[in-house]
């Protein structure tokens, strides 16, 4: 029985010290690295791998993401007996919210119209707002949803949320479901998307939900490339529905040359960097995970394959 690693090689030494020390009666082989007999491998973590790659291991019984997300993964491919779980580590979460503050404060604070005046060599003043005075909407209140409203909170902005089933967050106003996202649309000046890329997610930020909010609003992608229709971002964005965007990720990744979102002016690009799987961190998760599943524990961030994340 072994666990296989697919991915980066500094990464993979990283784990492999982990697990030595962890869990030693389980050898840790890096794909590539070391010989692989795939009847063995029972557990794999990978941030991706092509369909076939997955069908080499019949005896897979856990496959684990090295991200949070597990959209990049080919999960058609994989039988459905085959446990997925998702990054849920600190890691990542803190680096999440470090991102949301930056963005929010920098679309709050009017810093692409400074960044703009100042590139045109003018001395423009503007009236600035306190942060009481502007409305911050997260999209999905899963960890990384909640961690931005934590980091969101103390700086005063005015917050909603909304997420797939009913939350009860003290101090925010919390929508759920379709029922209610009309209405979380019309609740905020700066919405932020942390959601998973799903068969329901896909490609809500869309011209229609634009429209639905408050003109001049501005938009934060750190979901996936996948959520956001990239003609009806620059038609919003032209029209002025939408002030400004803020994005992390793209679809496809990396973003072609010459593709319109590097030069468009209200367009902030980052190249999925938000939140970056830690070494060591990950590395500790994965190991306590992979102890659960020996142990016949439940495991942190297992994925409902029916819901999809
Ligand atoms: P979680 O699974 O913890 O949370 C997902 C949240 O989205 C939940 O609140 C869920 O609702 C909500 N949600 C799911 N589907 C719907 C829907 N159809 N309608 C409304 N709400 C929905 O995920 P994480 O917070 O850990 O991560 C979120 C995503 O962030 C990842 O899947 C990944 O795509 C992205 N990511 C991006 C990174 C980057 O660097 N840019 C880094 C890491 C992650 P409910 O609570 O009701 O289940
Ligand atoms: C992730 C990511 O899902 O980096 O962790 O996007």
């Amino acid at each position: 029985m072994t666990m296989l690693y697919h991915g980066l090689e500094a990464r993979g030494l990283v784990w492999k010290g982990i697990f030595e020390a962890r869990v030693p009666q389980l050898p840790f082989l890096r794909w590539g690295h070391d010989p692989v007999d795939p009847a063995q491998v029972r557990y794999l973590a990978a941030w991706n791998a092509p369909a076939d790659f997955v069908a080499q291991f019949p005896n897979l019984e856990v496959l684990f993401s090295v991200g949070a997300g597990i959209d990049q993964l080919p999960l058609a491919a994989l039988p459905p007996q085959v446990r997925v779980v998702r990054m849920v580590e600190q890691g990542i979460i803190t680096g999440m919210a470090e991102y949301v503050a930056m963005a929010c404060l920098a679309l709050h604070r009017d810093l692409p119209f400074f960044i703009a005046e100042q590139r045109a060599g003018c001395w423009t003043y503007r009236h600035t707002r306190l942060a009481f005075e502007t409305r911050v909407g997260i999209m999905g209140l899963g960890e990384l949803g909640k961690a931005a409203l934590e980091i969101l909170k103390p700086l005063g902005f005015a917050l909603s949320g909304w997420s797939r089933s009913e939350h009860h967050i003290d101090g925010i106003t919390c929508f759920a479901g379709l029922a209610g996202f009309d209405e979380f649309l019309t609740q905020a000046d700066i919405f932020v998307c942390l959601l998973p890329l799903t068969l329901e997610t896909r490609g809500i930020l869309c011209r229609k939900t634009f429209d639905k909010m408050p003109p001049g609003s501005a938009i934060v992608n750190a979901g996936r490339g996948g959520h956001l229709i990239a003609g009806d971002l620059i038609c919003a964005l032209d029209s002025g529905q939408l002030r400004a965007a803020m994005l992390d990720v793209t679809d496809p990744e990396p973003l072609p040359e010459g593709h319109q979102f590097y030069s468009h002016p209200a367009i902030f690009l980052t190249p999925h960097v938000a939140a970056e799987t830690r070494h060591g961190s990950a590395g500790e998760v994965l190991a306590d995970n992979v102890l659960r599943v020996l142990t016949g524990e439940p495991l942190l961030g297992e994925v409902d394959r029916i819901k999809g994340y």
